[in-house]
């Protein structure tokens, strides 16, 4: 089986909820380290322009958005389940929750204090992504972000007072999804006592950082872009076109409907209810299939 490589950062929240994922579940994986800012080089010629972090590539297939990374984690890796059957309605629920809402809690008061340590373009690089993104904006944001933030940790602790995960017994996507979040906040000391004074949830957190780094080897970007261009797109089978305005063979431009503005253009190959996969060619990697869920993208014909 091809191996999981995550294009990622350290400092990337969304990185880390799927390492945690890939940690819990023990799953080898590789490593490609990528800028904090465009240009992304090695990045690029994979998704066709998609420069979020992270990206998964398993050989010439590439996976755009960790709601669509865990599902693909989570059906080559059946076990330990992260998708319990039975409350997958809810932990999708809860996901969206913390990657749309409690990140934009989370992320102003904490930038606001990590700027100095940032690349110097960090403001020009993230406001090219979203008006919101400007330094005045997020200053002004930072005090009632960080007000909404106490009241999400305090719904956190109030659910995880008689459990040891937000659904139970068990770690789900929705723990990682929140984790996240939670994590980032340790980049502002100032903040971070938020959540040590909260018994739960810091034990919460302790629990997940136990499960370790996880198996993970570094490759470099060359590396990774030469698997792409010595391999073929594998996943391309199931799918059902039934309700879409476009349909397979239809040339597509998919973007994010929140922030981020660079487009993936492509072929359509597979079409299900809640994801999508376009095939491109490029120069540096030859056929590749760039794989997105519908939740949150705009997806128009060409
Ligand atoms: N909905 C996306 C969000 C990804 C996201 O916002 N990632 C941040 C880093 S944690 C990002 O891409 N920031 C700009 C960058 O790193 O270039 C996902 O779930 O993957």
């Amino acid at each position: 089986m091809a191996e999981i490589i995550l294009h990622h950062y350290a400092l990337s929240p969304f990185s880390e909820k799927i390492r945690r994922i890939l940690a819990y579940k023990k799953i080898p994986w590789r490593a490609v380290e990528q800028p904090v800012i465009a240009p992304k080089p090695d990045l690029t010629p994979l998704t066709g322009g998609y420069r979020r972090i992270p990206v998964m590539q398993i050989g010439a297939d590439i996976y755009c958005d960790t709601a669509l990374m865990v599902q693909m984690i989570e059906s080559r890796y059946p076990e330990p389940a992260c998708v319990p059957t039975e409350e997958a309605g809810v932990v999708a629920l809860l996901e969206d929750w913390a990657d749309h809402r409690l990140f934009m809690q989370v992320v102003p008061p904490v930038i606001v204090e990590l700027l100095p340590a940032l690349p110097p373009n960090f403001i020009a690089d993230r406001s090219a992504m979203s008006a919101g993104f400007t330094q005045e904006a997020f200053v002004g944001a930072a005090p009632h972000a960080l007000a909404q933030t106490k009241q999400s940790l305090t719904r956190l602790e109030a659910q995880l007072t008689n459990q040891s995960f937000l659904l139970g017994a068990n770690f789900t996507v929705a723990d990682a999804a929140c984790f996240h979040c939670v994590w980032f906040l340790k980049n502002s000391p100032r903040v971070w006592v938020e959540v040590t004074r909260r018994p739960a949830l810091a034990a919460w957190v302790a629990r997940i950082e136990a499960f370790g780094p996880g198996k993970m080897q570094p490759m470099t970007g060359a590396e990774a872009l030469t698997i792409a261009r010595n391999a073929q797109p594998g996943d391309l089978s199931g799918g059902d076109s039934a309700d879409a305005e476009f349909a397979i063979g239809d040339n597509v431009a998919i973007v994010a409907d929140d922030y981020g503005k660079e487009r993936t253009t492509g072929r359509v190959a597979r079409l299900a209810a809640n994801q999508i996969t376009v095939l491109r060619e490029d120069p540096a990697v030859g056929e590749i299939a760039v794989h997105y869920p519908r939740a949150g993208y705009r997806i128009a014909k060409i």
